[in-house]
């Protein structure tokens, strides 16, 4: 491709097609605000280009999902079932699943056409002992299946961390959530800066950090743009990012929360590639509320990772024909996949 040299400014209106804009990590949330609240074709537009001069439009990652130990968390995240703290959501408080349990759904979501296998646990922070050792067995286990690996699991301590990257993971999960000013609003018993600890820990070790978070909480434009602020900021960009719409769950303080406005969304996974050209932005929760032409506009704004299957970690998500429908729609086939109930 041909490589013309960056725009003086990131708000120039036109942009030749093959552009390939120097990566940064010194944006300010105003730059990115701006960015975000461009007229939105213009702001499509300009992702999508930046999307095609970085990343194979067609290469879309499909990540599955598993709780392996739910619910009981002792961490109040507002909009989260599995907190202990939100009695009124009903969720029970389960042991951590067996090993071969997992690598059974690992395998069924190879066949499905899975890339990627994600295991979250609803834990403050593992301990040490005989439940990580499980951890890194089922981590050691998808990767023997061929699958990349993804766990999260809360905060890790840097020793935690160097032994999941001796067992093979590929990346690890954990979230922002928001805004640094917005956080207090969403969550008061882990703070913004341990997020930020885990997070180097992660990095440190070798292995790819996941790292986003959610929108439809009740934040401002400002801070969706200071979440995406420090983790642009961040020097390497984390691998991964995920853009999750709020599941407002029953019994959790988030529960009556309007729904996202599908553009939003699009909106953030432009911006997203925009300030990260290279990771991964992943469409996440919620996207079961999308209708096919608004997850494709995600695609079109730089949108390549979506969870694929029909969980997320304790609530629904889109269907696996369904899925490999729309995909198929947009000219990507997921191998071994029929697709009776989508035809
Ligand atoms: N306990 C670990 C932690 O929080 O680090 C891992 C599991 S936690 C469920 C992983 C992420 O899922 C959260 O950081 C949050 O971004 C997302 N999440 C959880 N509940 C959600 C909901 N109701 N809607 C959207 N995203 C949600
Ligand atoms: C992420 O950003 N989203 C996933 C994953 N990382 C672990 C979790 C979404 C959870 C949605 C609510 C639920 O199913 O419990
Ligand atoms: Fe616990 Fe994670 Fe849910 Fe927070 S998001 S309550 S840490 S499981």
């Amino acid at each position: 491709m041909t490589q013309i040299s960056a725009p003086a400014s990131p708000f120039a209106n036109a942009l030749p097609v093959a552009v390939k804009p120097v990566i940064r990590h010194d944006w300010s949330v105003a730059e990115i605000q701006a960015i975000h609240d461009l007229p939105l074709l213009d702001l499509v537009f300009r992702a999508a280009e930046i999307h095609r001069a970085h990343n194979d439009p067609a290469d879309i990652q499909r990540a599955s999902l598993l709780s392996i130990k739910t619910g009981g968390c002792p961490e109040d995240c507002a909009y989260c079932p599995q907190s202990a703290h939100h009695k009124g959501t009903g969720m029970a408080r389960e042991r951590l699943m067996p090993v071969e349990t997992v690598l059974r759904e690992a395998a069924a979501a190879k066949e499905a056409g899975a890339h990627r296998f994600c295991m979250g646990a609803a834990w403050r922070q593992p301990k040490d002992g005989p439940e990580f050792d499980a951890v890194l067995a089922m981590v050691r286990g998808v990767r023997g299946l061929g699958m990349e690996a993804c766990v999260t699991l809360g905060m890790l301590t840097p020793d935690q961390a160097r032994r999941l990257a001796e067992a093979g993971l590929t990346s690890y999960n954990h979230n922002l959530d928001t805004g640094p000013d917005f956080y207090g609003d969403i969550i008061s018993t882990r703070s913004y800066a341990d997020r930020l600890t885990t997070l180097e820990n992660v990095r440190e070790a070798g292995i790819g950090v996941c790292c986003g978070g959610i929108v439809g909480m009740g934040e401002g434009v400002k801070d969706r743009a200071a979440m995406l602020q420090v983790l642009a900021n961040h020097a390497p960009h984390p691998e991964s990012v995920p853009i999750n719409a709020l599941v407002a769950v029953e019994g959790t303080p988030l529960e009556d929360q309007p729904p996202v406005d599908p553009l939003d969304l699009v909106r953030m996974c432009a911006t997203a590639r925009i300030v990260m050209p290279r990771a991964r932005v992943r469409l996440s929760a919620g996207r079961k509320g999308l209708t096919r032409e608004a997850q494709i506009l995600c695609f079109l704004a730089g949108a390549n990772s979506i969870f694929y299957g029909e969980r997320l970690l304790t609530t629904a998500n889109n269907e696996t024909d369904s899925d490999a429908a729309l995909l198929r729609d947009i000219g990507i086939t997921v191998p071994g996949l029929t697709l009776a109930a989508a035809e």
